[in-house]
C-alpha cells in the first residue's frame, strides 16, 4: 500500500490514532499475536536475531542444522542439544516484559479478545494474563511426557534434571523412553485449541503483532485472517510478514517494550503499566 492510500478506520497511520480507538470505545476486542522478541528484554534470547539469537550460538551443539533441536526425528536421534538449550530457556528464571505487562492491562480492562503466543517460557501467565485468553500455540514447558507410552513426568524431577542439563527417562522403568516437555517441535501438530481459537482473528477490531518473525507456519498466517479495515498494529525490529501492506497497518520499528511505552502514553496508562511492572 503506498503512503497516501486513506485508512478506512484509523483517522491516520499512528499510534494516536490506534489509542483514539481504544479510548472511544470502538476497539474492545483487541487480539494480540507474540513471538521471541517479546522476551528477549527478559534475557531469553529468540531464534533468529542475527548474533545473538539461539540459532546464532548453536555451534557447539555439533547440530546438522539449528532447527533439528526442535525436530522430532533429531530428538528421537539425540535429545541431549535439546536439553543444553532447556537449560537456558527454562521458566522460573526470568521476569516478564513491559510488552507482557501491556497484554495484561488490555487483559484487565476488558479489552483482551485473545492472545496468541509462540513462546514457551511461560511469562505470559507469570505477568498475569488470564489462562482463558491465552492459546500457547507451540505448547509450554508447564508439562512434560514420555514420549513413548505418554507417561506424565513429574515438575520437580524435570527441574532438577533440566539444571543439570541431563536427559530425563519415563519414570516406568520397563518403558524408558525419552521424556519432552509438552513444547510444540517440528513435526509435530499444533494444540488443538489453536485451531479453535483461529477464529477470534476474524472478529477482533484490533490486532497487535508483537516479537516475531513471522516464519514458522499455521502461526504466520494468523495475521492474515484479519479483515481488510481492522487495523494491524506491528511492533518489531524489522517489518516482517504482510504488516505494513493494509491502509491500516501501523508499523512502530524498533524494541517492542519503547512501542509499548509510546502507545501506553497515547493511552495514559503508563504509570500504571510502570507501576504494574514493578510491582510484579
Ligand atoms: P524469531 O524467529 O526468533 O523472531 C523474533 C523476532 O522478534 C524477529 O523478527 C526479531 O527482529 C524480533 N525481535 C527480537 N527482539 C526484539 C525486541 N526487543 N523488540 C522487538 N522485536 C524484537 O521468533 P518467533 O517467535 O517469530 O519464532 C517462532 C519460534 C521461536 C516459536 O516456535 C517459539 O517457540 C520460539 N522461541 C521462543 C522463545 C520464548 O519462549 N521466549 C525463545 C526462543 C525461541
Amino acid at each position: 500500500v503506498s503512503d497516501d492510500t486513506p485508512p478506512q478506520t484509523l483517522t491516520e497511520r499512528s499510534l494516536d490514532a490506534v489509542a483514539h480507538l481504544i479510548k472511544s470505545g470502538k476497539a474492545r476486542r483487541v487480539v494480540v499475536m507474540t513471538g521471541a522478541g517479546i522476551s528477549t528484554a527478559a534475557g531469553i534470547p529468540d531464534f533468529r536475531s542475527p548474533e545473538t539469537g539461539l540459532y546464532a550460538n548453536l555451534a557447539a551443539l555439533d547440530l546438522p542444522e539449528p532447527e533439528a533441536v526442535f525436530d522430532l526425528v533429531f530428538f528421537k536421534q539425540n535429545p541431549r542439544p535439546f536439553y543444553v538449550l532447556a537449560k537456558d530457556l527454562y521458566p522460573g528464571n526470568f521476569h516478564p516484559t513491559v510488552s507482557h505487562v501491556f497484554i495484561s492491562l488490555l487483559a484487565q480492562k476488558s479489552l483482551l479478545h485473545q492472545l496468541f503466543t509462540q513462546n514457551i517460557d511461560c511469562l505470559e501467565r507469570a505477568a498475569g494474563i488470564p489462562g482463558h485468553l491465552i492459546v500457547e500455540a507451540h505448547g509450554s514447558f508447564a508439562d512434560q511426557r514420555c514420549i513413548d507410552c505418554k507417561t506424565a513426568y513429574p515438575a520437580d524431577l524435570m527441574r532438577a534434571h533440566v539444571a543439570r542439563a541431563e536427559v530425563p527417562r519415563c519414570v516406568d522403568v520397563e518403558c524408558g523412553g525419552l521424556v519432552k516437555p509438552d513444547i510444540v517441535f517440528f513435526h509435530e501438530a499444533l494444540p488443538s485449541l489453536f485451531y479453535d481459537r483461529m477464529p477470534l482473528a476474524e472478529t477482533a477490531d484490533l490486532v497487535l503483532v508483537m516479537g516475531t518473525s513471522l516464519q514458522v507456519h499455521p502461526f504466520a498466517g494468523l495475521p492474515e485472517q484479519v479483515p481488510g479495515d481492522v487495523p494491524r498494529v506491528l511492533f518489531n525490529l524489522e517489518r516482517v510478514g504482510s504488516l505494513g501492506s493494509h491502509a491500516d497497518d501501523v508499523l512502530v520499528l524498533g524494541d517492542c517494550d519503547s512501542g509499548v511505552r509510546l502507545l501506553a502514553d497515547a493511552l495514559g496508562w503508563r504509570e500504571e503499566l510502570e507501576a504494574t511492572w514493578r510491582g510484579l
